[in-house]
């Protein structure tokens, strides 16, 4: 399989600034001048504009390119209990809500777990703040591969995605899902997006740490290659009966969940890196 980064197809990143987006690629940023967002993420050819913009511009954007979070008008829906480990912590946090052996059930079904995440007003970008609710004592950050889908249901590319989560209450009761995982700042997404023509190989690493007063207070990694299932199923359940007419995002589930004593603290780094896309960095309030 061709990698992201293959020289055939060099990686190009989109990054969504305060004066539009500006595409890099070999280390040189160059602004894309006349489109939208929403009308780069749903142009028939999105690479093949970025590629012309980025041959065609001598010089390096000017002015601010700090990265922005990644979205324009387009909903961020979710997956979950795509990976084993998120199925067996999940199983143990519903412990007295009854055992949870419906996430046993919907790890191996055929349709996958979808859900509503976040409109773009609750979304954070790289260098913000996410938030962990005041009525939670146990809440932890899910790292997660997040795909960029244009009205037609192509992914167009990829991003890193933090599905922040409350899983003391959602372990109360699972009909409290959209109060673990809804509300102000509950997502990040950055710090940019990986536009390629093919799929990210399996090999790809998911890597999470959290620092805490200068130390490690946790890490851990995946790679995709433990997902149980694919982008495009995912996408093709998400896109049936339900249409998107900016485009979506859709974060693919996590495989990383800390242990049970964890939980973030205001002041928290979050880190998440997938290679070739990026860091994600924000702390916690
Ligand atoms: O089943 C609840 C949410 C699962 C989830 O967000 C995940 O597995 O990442
Ligand atoms: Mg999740």
């Amino acid at each position: 399989m061709m990698s992201a980064t293959d020289t055939a197809s060099p990686a190009l990143r989109l990054i969504r600034t305060s004066s539009g987006p500006v595409v890099e690629t070999g280390g040189r940023r160059v602004r894309v001048d006349g489109m939208s967002w929403d009308a780069l993420i749903n142009h028939e050819d999105l690479y093949g504009v970025l590629a012309e913009t980025a041959a065609g511009a001598p010089a390096d954007a000017k002015g601010d390119v700090r990265p922005l979070a990644p979205i324009g008008s387009q909903e961020v829906w979710a997956a979950g209990v795509t990976y084993y480990r998120s199925r067996t912590a999940r199983m143990e946090e519903a412990r007295d809500a009854g055992g949870g052996d419906f996430y046993d059930r919907v790890y191996s079904a055929d349709r996958p777990e979808l859900f509503f995440k976040a409109t773009a007003r609750r979304v954070v970008g790289p260098g913000d703040f996410v938030r962990v609710r005041e009525d939670s004592t146990w809440s932890v950050p899910e790292p997660e591969l997040a795909l960029v889908i244009n009205a037609r249901g192509r992914i167009v590319g990829y991003t890193v995605g933090n599905d922040m989560s409350a899983r003391d209450i959602e372990g109360e009761n699972p009909l409290y899902l959209p109060q673990a995982k809804v509300y102000t700042e509950s997502c990040a997404l950055g710090p940019c997006v990986l536009v390629s023509r093919e799929p990210l190989p399996a090999e790809t690493t998911i890597e999470l740490s959290v620092s805490r007063g200068g130390a490690d207070a946790f890490r851990g990694a995946t790679s995709l290659s433990a997902m149980r299932r694919t982008p495009d199923e995912l996408v093709a359940f998400l896109y049936r009966e339900n249409s998107f007419p900016d485009g979506c995002v859709l974060l693919t589930g996590t495989g990383i969940v800390p242990p049970d004593e964890f939980t973030l603290r205001s002041g928290d780094e979050v880190r998440i890196t997938i290679p070739p896309i990026g860091t994600l960095e924000n702390r916690v309030r």
